[in-house]
Order: C-alpha cells, then sequence, then structure tokens
C-alpha cells in the first residue's frame, strides 16, 4: 500500500518511522511519502493561508498550494503504477473514523492524507478531487485537535495493522474489541500473565484451570462488565436481547 501525506509539519509525521508501521515500511509492505506542503508555495514567506470570505475568526488554507500539491503527488502515483488512489481528509467535521472503515481502507492500494492546520482547506480543494476519486473526510472523535496530523497517524497505525504481513500473528485481531464475530460490539476484558501470584495479587483461578468453556465464558461475562461500564452505547446498539442473561449463561 501507497501512503501519501501533505503537511506543514513533516516532523509531526516522524512516528511513521516507529514501531509497527516503522516495520511495515522496512518491510516493503507499505510505501510512504511526507510531503511538505509549502514545496507548492511561490511566494517569499511561502504562504500557506488567508483570511475566510464572509469574515470570521481564524484562517483558511488556501486552494492553489493544495491543488498543486496533490497534482504533484498523483502524477508520481500514477507514473509508479500505484493504482486507484482514495483521498482522506482528517476533520473535525467528519464521519467517525471506525474500526468498519480501517478495514475498507486496508484494502485500498493507495491513500492521500491532506490534513490542515488553522480552520481546514478551502472546500474547492475537496470538491474539486472528489470528481476524480473517493473522498472520506473522518473524524477520529468527539473533540477538537489544532490540526490533522494526529489524526493522520491514527489511521495510518489502524489501516497499517490490518495489512496482510504486518502483524506477527494473524490471529491477533480476530478478538479485538469492534472486530465483527462472536465478540462483535463488546469490548475486551482485562488480560493476565506470569507470575500468577504478584503482591498479593491472584490471576482468576478459571484462567489456570485449562477449561476453555469456562474461560471463554468468563472472557464474555469481562467482556460485558467493561462494555456496560465504559460503552453501554454499544449494547443498546447491538439490539434488544443480544446480551440478556439467558444468553450470558450460555
Ligand atoms: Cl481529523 N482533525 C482535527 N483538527 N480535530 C479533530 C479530528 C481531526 N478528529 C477529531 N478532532
Amino acid at each position: 500500500m501507497r501512503l501519501d501525506v501533505v503537511t506543514i509539519f513533516p516532523e509531526y509525521l516522524e512516528p511513521l518511522n516507529v514501531s509497527l508501521v516503522g516495520k511495515a515500511r522496512a518491510r516493503g509492505v507499505l510505501d510512504v511519502h511526507v510531503h511538505d506542503l509549502r514545496d507548492w508555495t511561490h511566494d517569499r514567506h511561502h504562504t500557506v493561508d488567508d483570511t475566510p470570505y464572509g469574515g470570521g475568526p481564524g484562517m483558511v488554507m488556501k486552494t492553489e498550494p493544495w491543488g498543486d500539491a496533490l497534482d504533484s503527488v498523483l502524477a508520481d502515483g500514477y507514473e509508479r503504477g500505484s493504482g486507484e488512489p482514495a483521498l482522506i481528509v482528517p476533520t473535525p467535521s467528519g464521519r467517525p473514523f471506525t474500526q468498519e472503515l480501517a478495514v475498507r481502507l486496508s484494502e485500498r492500494p493507495w491513500l492521500i492524507f491532506t490534513p490542515a492546520r488553522y480552520e481546514g482547506i478551502d472546500r474547492r480543494v475537496v470538491d474539486e478531487y472528489a470528481t476524480r476519486m473517493p473522498v472520506y473526510e473522518v473524524s477520529i472523535g468527539d473533540y477538537v485537535l489544532a490540526g490533522g496530523e494526529a489524526a493522520v497517524l491514527v489511521v495510518t497505525e489502524a489501516v497499517a495493522r490490518l495489512l496482510p504481513g504486518v502483524l506477527g500473528n494473524a490471529e491477533s485481531h480476530r478478538d479485538d474489541s469492534f472486530a465483527p464475530g462472536a465478540m462483535a460490539s463488546l469490548l475486551e476484558g482485562p488480560v493476565h500473565t506470569k507470575p500468577p501470584l504478584w503482591r498479593g495479587r491472584e490471576v482468576p483461578d478459571v484462567l489456570l484451570s485449562g477449561h476453555h468453556g469456562k474461560i471463554a465464558r468468563w472472557r464474555r461475562d469481562e467482556a460485558l462488565r467493561r462494555t456496560t461500564a465504559h460503552r453501554p452505547d454499544l449494547i443498546e446498539r447491538s439490539g434488544p436481547g443480544s446480551f440478556d442473561k439467558k444468553d450470558r449463561e450460555m
């Protein structure tokens, strides 16, 4: 998969060299290109923003640098046969970024990210590229960041770990919170490892019992307890009866 990021803070994307995403790059699973938006400015001050039409606070990112940057990135990718691009526009007014969207994005060959600073990018830029490729405007949560770069790191990590050959153990995302399947819509419960006794605290007996049926039921009960406490909305959303008492007792 090819990833392009156009930003005024290329150094903000340094974490893409580390850990799981860094390893995916080293293995050739991910081909990452980070670009400085100011490379496509032509004035002495490398201006990327201007005052908003209609008034109001803050500044808006200008059309021309973004247009020239995206044209250049697209030309390079097409030349190299990178496949069909999709544009990912991080914005607090986007659709929620979910595991389902991460899975869909992980199936695409080429993602181009446009993290903005200030009050966002002139709307005409998104409208222009939306005529040429799928555009996903995404928000990573109900809070406001100073810019989209942190969201690019979030989306990239969620997508990269789904790519074949990135996670050591292919089963590792089977039980993820939010993964489809039997535990769908439940958060993962607690986990334990050796030693069996630490500062007077024991690992729950059931986990040492070797009784796989009992272990599976305990894990499901704990997942349900945790979901009820932290995300009651996930239980509501799954519909009445999904997690009633009878079901829980299996
Ligand atoms: Cl993608 N960008 C910004 N600036 N703030 C956010 C966000 C994105 N997602 C949630 N808050």
